[in-house]
Order: C-alpha cells, then structure tokens, then sequence
C-alpha cells in the first residue's frame, strides 16, 4: 500500500490519500515500507488496524502483540511488542494519532483532522 500510495502521489498531488493496513503489514512484513514514508513525509493518511494478529492468516501474533498475551491458538507471546505510534514519532511523523474502533465520538474528528493534515498522518 505505501508503495502504490507514494507513486499515486507522484502522478497527482490534487487527489486526497488515505490507506488503511493492518499491524502485521505495516509492524513486520511492510516494516520498511512504513519507515520510508513517513520519512518522506508522504502526503497521506495511513491508518492502521492494530488487532495484535495476522488475521488473515488464522490469528498468529503480531509484532504489535503485547508480551505474555495469549493467541489463538493458545501460545504465549515472549516478545516485547513494537509501538507503531512512538516509532512514528521517533522518525518524524507530522500527525500520529491513536484511538479505538468502537468509540466513534473521539475516532471520527481524529480521523478527518489527519486527512485535512498536509503530509504525512497516520
Ligand atoms: C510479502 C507477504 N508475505 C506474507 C503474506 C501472507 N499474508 C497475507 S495477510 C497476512 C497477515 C496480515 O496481518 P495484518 O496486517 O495484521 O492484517 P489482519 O489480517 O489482522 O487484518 C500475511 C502474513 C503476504 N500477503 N505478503
């Protein structure tokens, strides 16, 4: 997604972007990709659905799963968890955000404040 977004981006800045991945794309396998565009500050939003899981997949944990909780299948996760918000700061997101999917009072204007943010907001 953050490649597609960055070359979309090249070809017309006019247009709104917003991409929506999971925790297990952006934490492990996209981990790279995710650094590379908040460095550049892309012009996007980019939200992420943290369950703790690759879904998909039957359930196993994240990189975003906390240390000692318990998947599906019953294991034990021995790894501390990366906070994709601090990692974000770290390398210098404009606009970082976090909230719960069932509370749409708080998650709604956080949601359209990231969009109407020039550059990067996740
Ligand atoms: C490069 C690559 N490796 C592995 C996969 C297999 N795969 C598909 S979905 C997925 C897990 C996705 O987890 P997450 O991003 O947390 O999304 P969720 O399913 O929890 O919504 C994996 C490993 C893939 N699609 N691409």
């Amino acid at each position: 997604m953050p490649s597609v977004a960055t070359g979309a981006n090249l070809a017309n800045r006019e247009l709104t972007y917003i991409g929506i991945s999971g925790d297990g794309d952006t934490a492990s396998i996209g981990l790279g990709q995710f650094a590379h565009v908040v460095r550049r500050n892309l012009n996007m939003t980019y939200i992420v659905e943290n369950n703790g899981c690759y879904g998909l997949t039957k359930g196993q944990d994240s990189a975003t799963m906390d240390t000692g909780a318990k998947n599906k299948k019953g294991d034990i996760n021995l790894y501390s968890p990366i906070d994709l918000a601090r990692l974000a700061i770290e390398i210098g997101a404009t606009f970082v955000g976090r909230s719960f999917s069932g509370d749409k009072q708080q998650l709604v204007p956080l949601i359209k404040a990231a969009i109407s943010h020039r550059g990067f907001a996740c």
